[in-house]
């Protein structure tokens, strides 16, 4: 399948969280300190709302349409799975992924509202698998009182609660799993050690799965 071995690839880093769990701007710090190192890399997020698929999940979020919530889980995989063949193709080139979002929030999001999981989980494999999955934990209540919530769909405290719940069930060993309630510099540390670490390991040949 997508095994590269011996070839030198990108590592694709994924940073999973609530809401107001500070990950888009670590997302940033962590692009700008990996660019300054001298290494290609770029930052993604999903959903990325700039396709025609992601302004439908966009009008979604701004309460301006109504859909099933089947209907707008399946949207979300979409979403990834329309951008899989361009990452395949950045990781194989080298070039480094930190990505805002991934399939786990596809999960955690919808299961937080009922659906079953492993219904949830299907439409979401075969996407390439991350080389790292951080979660930034922070208790729905601490999110909340940063500057408050905007007004999309998900951004209230109990369904913030439901979807860390669902967050600590697919939590396992290969996660790593940082204090987002730590100074934003020793988050950031501790981002930069483990991106660090995953560009070297990919670097050395750890090939790319799904
Ligand atoms: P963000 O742009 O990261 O703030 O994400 C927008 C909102 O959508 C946020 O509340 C998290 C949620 N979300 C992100 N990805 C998914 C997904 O795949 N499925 C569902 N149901 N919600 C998601
Ligand atoms: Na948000
Ligand atoms: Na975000």
């Amino acid at each position: 399948d997508n095994d590269i071995r011996g070839c030198s690839r990108g590592s694709l880093i994924v940073l999973e969280g609530l809401d107001r769990s500070g990950k888009t701007s670590q997302c940033g710090n962590l692009l700008a300190y990996l660019q300054g190192k001298g290494f290609s890399v770029e930052a993604w997020q999903f959903p990325d709302r700039s396709t025609s698929v992601g302004k439908m999940i966009s009008a979604y979020l701004a309460n301006e349409s109504q859909l099933d919530d089947r209907t707008i889980h399946l949207l979300f995989s979409a979403n990834r799975w329309e951008k899989r063949a361009l990452m395949e193709n950045k990781l194989k080139s080298g070039t480094t992924l930190i990505v805002d979002r991934y399939s786990y929030s596809g999960v955690a999001f919808s299961a937080a509202k009922g659906l079953n999981i492993e219904w949830c989980k299907a439409p979401e494999v075969g996407l390439i698998a991350p080389d790292v999955v951080v979660y930034l934990d922070v208790p729905p209540e601490k999110a909340a009182e940063r500057g408050g919530y905007g007004l999309e769909k998900y951004e209230q405290l109990d369904f913030q609660g439901k979807v860390a719940e669902h967050y600590h069930n697919l939590l396992d060993s290969s996660w790593e799993i940082v204090d987002g309630s730590q100074s934003i510099e020793s988050v950031e540390r501790q981002l930069k050690d483990l991106a660090m670490h995953s560009i070297l390991t990919c670097q050395r040949g750890k090939p790319l799965t799904n």
